[in-house]
């Protein structure tokens, strides 16, 4: 899952397209974690996009932020003009509060002044209008300077509301250093943009071609509310968005950071009008738990399963969950696991480590981490996974769960899993599955309160009998 020298290294050489004075395997390697620059529509009339920042926060020990960027409100909902970097300082303070707590049950929890260092304020304008010579921006800018930051690590930007910012970013790199340089850029930058807020995405890829983009959005002309992003919630088992789950376990006894949780949202045709984030599933997909690989969209993972519309564009794509196919299956089937891990560390804000419960610690054949397991077997062989080695932090005893994930796969007819919820997974490689490839998930759930899930995954690539 981590981005490794070696492998960053390679592709940029593979790529040809390494062409400033650096070279990716003289870069130093500062963390596993994924780097993260956010931008945000905050302070629209919609407030989600505190929600997020609220969940994205106790998750933050997760990732490298380098960057919290005021983006443009939403035009329609927009009283005031101007981007409110404002409201990211009062979620970021009420962290500081919390924070020392945080650290107590996990590593990683960056201090409170470094987050501070990294919110920006972007272009209080959008569109292209507001792109090119004169409109850089203080957030436009910090963009570039993380890109020109001496590390290996791929730069993952998720856009939860317009992507100007971004687009003059790109304008600026390649003002500057011409075609090779907006290559490099391309190559060293993953983008998942939820919804093409700014309507510029088009654009943005035939002028900036290469970049690995993720447009989280349905084909125009279908109801915007089946976008993937929606499924966190929409479909699926709505009573965990529900008032009092929020209530329950983010907003009451769970400190002034979970306090802050806006309570009120537009979520129709969700009854409940509470927990929305549909900005949340961008940073999801680039959580490292063993079960995604961002570099794969078409794996799937809690921010949504995307196919390649053509190289490196990616979009919304379909699941089959129960009797339910559609883009939002792919996020809401995660819904139990993320609402848990939600709530988990919401206890992490107030509790001491022994009243709160921690992530299991999956093994896979042996092997501790959260790498994808690639294995070769013939058709008709037996391929055996074991998660003997797994250990839980708590001393919690763990539920084991392998099943195939047909969307993932090439082969999608079904797959026998004999042991499927114990230690000893054996699966049974179909006669007619030579030349295809088999995704098996392994989800490994704690028993404590609320119960943890961690998972694993392995491809299995069938050749010839
Ligand atoms: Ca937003
Ligand atoms: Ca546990």
């Amino acid at each position: 899952m981590a981005d490794k020298r070696i492998t960053t290294a390679t592709l940029l050489v593979i790529a040809g397209l390494w062409s400033l004075t650096v070279h990716a395997a003289d870069l130093p390697i500062t963390s596993s974690r994924p780097r993260l620059i956010v931008l945000t529509d905050i302070g629209g009339g919609d407030p989600d996009d505190q929600q997020s920042l609220i969940r994205l926060l106790v998750h933050c020990n997760e990732f490298d932020i380098e960057g919290l960027i005021a983006s443009a409100p939403t035009l329609d909902e927009l009283k005031t003009t101007g981007t409110k970097p404002q409201l990211i300082h009062e979620i970021v303070d009420a962290y500081g509060q919390v924070r020392e707590n945080l650290a107590r049950h996990a590593e990683a929890f960056p201090e409170t002044a470094r987050l501070r260092e990294v919110i920006k304020s972007g272009n209080p304008k959008r569109g292209r209008d507001v792109i090119g010579e004169g409109h850089d921006t203080e957030g436009s800018r910090w963009i570039v300077s993380c890109f020109e930051r001496a590390d290996s690590r791929r730069l993952n930007i998720v856009m939860w509301g317009g992507q100007t910012d971004l687009a003059q970013a790109l304008w600026r790199v390649r003002h500057n250093r011409g075609a090779d340089g907006l290559k490099a850029f391309a190559v060293r930058v993953r983008v998942y943009d939820t919804g093409d807020q700014d309507r510029i995405a088009d654009w943005m890829l035939s002028e900036f071609p290469g970049l690995f983009y993720i447009l989280a959005r349905v084909p125009i002309g279908r109801d915007r509310r089946e976008a993937a992003y929606r499924g966190l919630y929409l479909g699926g088992d709505e009573s965990l968005v529900s008032r009092d789950w929020m209530e329950s376990n983010v907003r009451q006894h769970h400190g002034p950071l979970g306090a802050m949780y806006p309570p009120r949202t537009w979520t129709a045709p969700n009854p409940h009008s509470a927990i929305k984030e549909g900005d949340t599933p961008s940073w999801f997909f680039f959580l490292p738990f063993g079960l995604s690989d961002p570099d794969h969209p078409e794996w799937g993972g809690w921010g949504g399963r995307f196919e390649p519309e053509r190289d490196r564009l990616f979009r919304d794509a379909t699941d089959k969950v129960g009797n339910v196919k559609d883009n939002r299956t792919t996020v809401w089937r995660w819904r139990p696991a993320f609402q848990n891990e939600f709530a988990a560390r919401l206890d992490w804000c107030v509790k001491p480590p022994t009243a709160a419960n921690h992530p299991p610690r999956p093994m896979l054949n042996g092997q501790p981490g959260r790498d994808t397991l690639v294995l070769s077997a013939k058709p008709g062989s037996v391929v055996e996974l074991s998660s003997t080695g797994s250990t839980d932090p708590d001393g919690d005893s763990l539920q084991p769960r392998w099943w195939f994930y047909p969307e993932a796969s090439s082969y999608r007819s079904p797959v026998e899993i004999a042991g499927a919820d114990t230690q000893q997974a054996r699966v049974t490689i179909p006669a007619d599955a030579a030349n295809q490839t088999l995704h098996i998930i392994l989800e490994l759930q704690d028993t404590g309160t609320p119960s943890l899930t961690r998972y694993r995954r392995a491809v299995i690539r069938v050749g010839q009998r």
